[in-house]
């Protein structure tokens, strides 16, 4: 069975030529998006047994998702296809300075009709970690009852629960993703999130958030994604700092979904809080150097090298 299983929207993506506006782009590449299923690809790379759970349509769209994940060696055998809704689709632009134009296709996706009769005991059997998003409750109601049921599923299974809220206000209000982000906030294990996120969710300073979930006892470390793109990471046992390694940042998106591959691979191999980190800013700084959201994703062997070069180089 995987060590780790995440659940989610996977969509095909049209990116645009670099550095041209969304409405003036005239060539588009075809890729794939989906924060869940980016962080599957990037524990897949890294050497992690890895499935994704989700749904695409019965369409050609669907079949590139398919075929890429399988490509990164993400398991899809439990992933599901609806004869009767379409692939979502996301489209955007990429540059490295402007903010970035992303524009989604997806109400009514087949993704979107998730429901929690498609989710099944045996889809979690052995994992270690359920790795979930924000995104995915977001979708729709049937959605948020499937992530829930996820959530016990794993309970009762001893199966870590990890969460990034990945919030997206495109995909509604801040006072939503409050109600649906939240509770799944404070129901996980292992958190990831950025400062806003915190803010927004749990309301105050994201130090003081991070504290006030390991006190309700059920979460045993969060990663504060800073502002300046350092990290944090607090636990029981203490609190650890990690710069962003310097790179020349060619399309930043994916740069959260590479980080919390990189994050879980050291804490699934038992690494401590600071090599996870390491860890986690080498990977991340290896994607945000390529387009698209997982182009950049590194093997292991590939992540080691990074890592040492970035620590001899002080860069
Ligand atoms: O984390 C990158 C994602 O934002 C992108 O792949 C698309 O999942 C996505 C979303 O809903 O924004």
């Amino acid at each position: 069975g995987p060590e780790v299983v995440t659940c989610g929207e996977a969509m095909l993506l049209m990116l645009a030529e670099p550095g041209v506006p969304l409405d003036r782009a005239e060539h588009f590449r075809r890729s794939i998006a989906g924060a869940e299923s980016n962080v599957a690809s990037g524990l897949a790379r890294l050497g992690h047994r890895t499935r994704w759970l989700g749904r695409v349509g019965a369409d050609p769209a669907g079949e590139a998702v398919l075929r890429q994940l399988r490509a990164d060696g993400v398991d899809v055998s439990w992933a599901g296809v609806d004869p009767h809704a379409p692939t979502g689709l996301l489209l955007r632009d990429s540059h490295p300075q402007r903010g970035i134009d992303v524009q989604y296709y997806r109400a009514g996706s087949a993704a979107s009709r998730l429901a929690p009769e498609h989710i099944r005991p045996e889809q979690l059997a052995g994992a270690r970690v359920l790795h979930l998003s924000g995104i995915t409750p977001m979708l729709s109601e049937s959605a948020a009852e499937a992530v829930w049921r996820l959530v016990e599923l794993a309970r009762s299974a001893g199966i870590a629960i990890s969460f990034d809220p990945n919030v997206r206000l495109k995909l509604g209000t801040p006072h939503e993703w409050m109600h649906s982000a939240g509770p799944l906030l404070r129901e996980a294990d292992l958190v990831l999130a950025g400062e806003d996120e915190l803010e927004l969710l749990l309301g105050g300073g994201a130090d003081e958030c991070a504290r006030a979930l390991l006190e309700l006892g059920r979460t045993s470390a969060v990663v504060i994604k800073r502002r300046d793109h350092s990290a944090t990471a607090v636990s029981e046992g203490g609190s650890w700092d990690q710069r962003a390694f310097a790179v020349r940042v060619t399309d930043p998106v994916g740069a959260g979904d590479a980080f919390a591959a990189g994050w879980l691979s050291g804490w699934l191999r038992g690494e401590g809080p600071q090599r996870a980190l390491a860890e986690a800013a080498c990977v991340a700084a290896l994607a945000v150097q390529t387009a698209a959201d997982t182009d950049g994703l590194p093997t292991a062997d590939v992540r080691d090298r990074a890592l040492h070069a970035f620590l001899e180089g002080g860069d």
